[in-house]
């Protein structure tokens, strides 16, 4: 069996999706995603200029190898941009794979470990009042878990996911059209001074049941990250996301040491490298890499395995950037996973997303229900493609009031 082609599509609703559709001599096809948040032209070029003219004549079953080459064979390892042209690749020959076994990937992983996979949802505010209003929004929806960001009284502009104006917490946007990012001012302790207030108003509203979870977004140092978890420890979050930037894994010890609050670290990782003594030395609670930004199923399946060794569970990256196909690929090992933990949903249900992506797999009642379709479980129309063109896009960058750049 060979691959004999494959095209890059850039483009999508509301979102420059980077989508690889491999095509083999079978007529069996795999589809991948390479959307690398805010810079989705580079892996596009990386693998229409060097991965894809390689990929023509392989084995597409030989994915463990296929891997090994893009991987080792780079000399220059690892990064973003390259993992996620990997990802793609590697969840196209597992798409592949599936379905000339005509299974679902999860049954090639080791089958099912639970029906529904617990995801949770983005609740936001101006203010805690118009927090208040958008977790009671999921609450009624079903969502067993939520995220929760408001904006911080003082502060010079809205904070991370922050809407600007109150009201608008259903379409606040964290990426800006056009190159030149905005500028979000941030005061740290106007934000330790509020936030730990906010959470456990929260929890009084809304009691032990529902899981809250809240993002720090790398803000703080790490001290100042112990302080808060210690702050937060009686609201009994269900998870406090990236405390601290995590390059140096041993400053995560300040932070469990002075708490048990849950720490969930690993979105911007792409390598097991990047979190291995976090999950060896047990200082993290959930490890959050996603298929396209680690390099795909197969190094995900493996970090996955080794979390699994040491009490640490999943939490898989799920933000509007993931096409519904590394979602897919994030449905199958949630299913599968002895130690998963909840994914972050917020793929854009809309008609014209669907449209683009068809797909049998179910969101009810805040719980996946992964699609028994073989393969990944989603198709991508080529026609409704030809509707989207790329339009650069950037988050925001952070300055601390006196100027200095900080953490976005
Ligand atoms: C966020 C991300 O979803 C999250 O947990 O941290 O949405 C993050 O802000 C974006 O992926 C940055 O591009
Ligand atoms: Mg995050």
């Amino acid at each position: 069996m060979k691959i004999t082609d494959a095209k890059v599509f850039v483009g999508g609703p509301k979102k420059n999706y980077v989508t690889l559709k491999i095509i083999t001599d079978q007529g069996v096809y795999g589809l991948g995603d390479a959307t690398l948040n805010n810079r989705e032209t580079l892996p596009a070029k990386y693998l229409q200029d060097f991965l894809i003219p390689n990929l023509i004549g392989m084995d597409p079953r030989n994915s463990e190898d296929i891997w090994q080459f893009l991987y080792r064979g780079a000399y220059f390892r690892g990064g973003p941009i390259a993992m996620a042209a990997y990802g793609a690749i590697d969840m196209a020959l597992w798409d592949i794979k599936g379905k000339l076994a005509n299974m679902p990937l999860y049954q090639l992983f080791g089958g099912k470990s639970r029906d529904g996979a617990m995801v949770y949802a983005h609740a936001t505010g101006a203010d805690l009042e118009d927090l208040m209003d958008s977790i009671a929004q999921y609450v009624e929806e079903g969502y067993k878990a939520i995220r929760v960001q408001c904006g911080i009284p003082g502060m010079p502009t809205a904070s991370y996911a922050v809407p600007e104006k109150k009201g608008s917490a259903q379409n606040y946007i964290t990426d800006y059209t056009g190159i030149r990012p905005k500028v979000e001012i941030w005061d740290t302790d106007k934000y330790m001074r509020y936030m730990p207030g906010a959470l456990a108003e929260i929890r009084d509203r809304f009691g032990p049941d529902v899981h809250i979870l809240h993002d720090v977004h790398h803000r703080l140092l790490p001290r100042e990250a112990a302080e808060f978890a210690k702050a937060v420890e009686p609201v009994r979050l269900f998870w406090m996301e990236d405390p601290t930037p995590a390059e140096n894994q041993d400053a995560l010890r300040l932070i469990r040491q002075h708490s048990t609050t849950p720490i969930a670290i690993g979105e911007v990782f792409n390598s097991i490298w990047d979190c291995n003594k976090l999950i060896e030395n047990e200082l993290i609670d959930f490890i959050r890499l996603a298929a396209t930004y680690a390099g795909g199923i197969t190094p995900l399946k493996r970090i996955v395995d080794l979390a699994g060794l040491h009490n640490v569970r999943t939490g898989f990256h799920g933000a509007p950037s993931h096409s519904p196909i590394s979602m897919a690929a994030q449905h199958h090992l949630n299913a599968w996973a002895p130690n998963f933990g909840v994914q972050e949903y917020l793929v854009l249900g809309t008609p014209e997303c669907d449209a683009l992506f068809p797909s049998e797999h179910r969101m009810e009642n805040g719980m996946v229900y992964v699609s028994d379709a073989p393969g990944l479980g989603v198709d991508f129309d080529e026609a409704e493609a030809a509707r989207y063109t790329y339009a650069p896009g950037s988050h925001p960058v952070v300055r601390l009031e006196d100027g200095t750049m900080w953490n976005y």
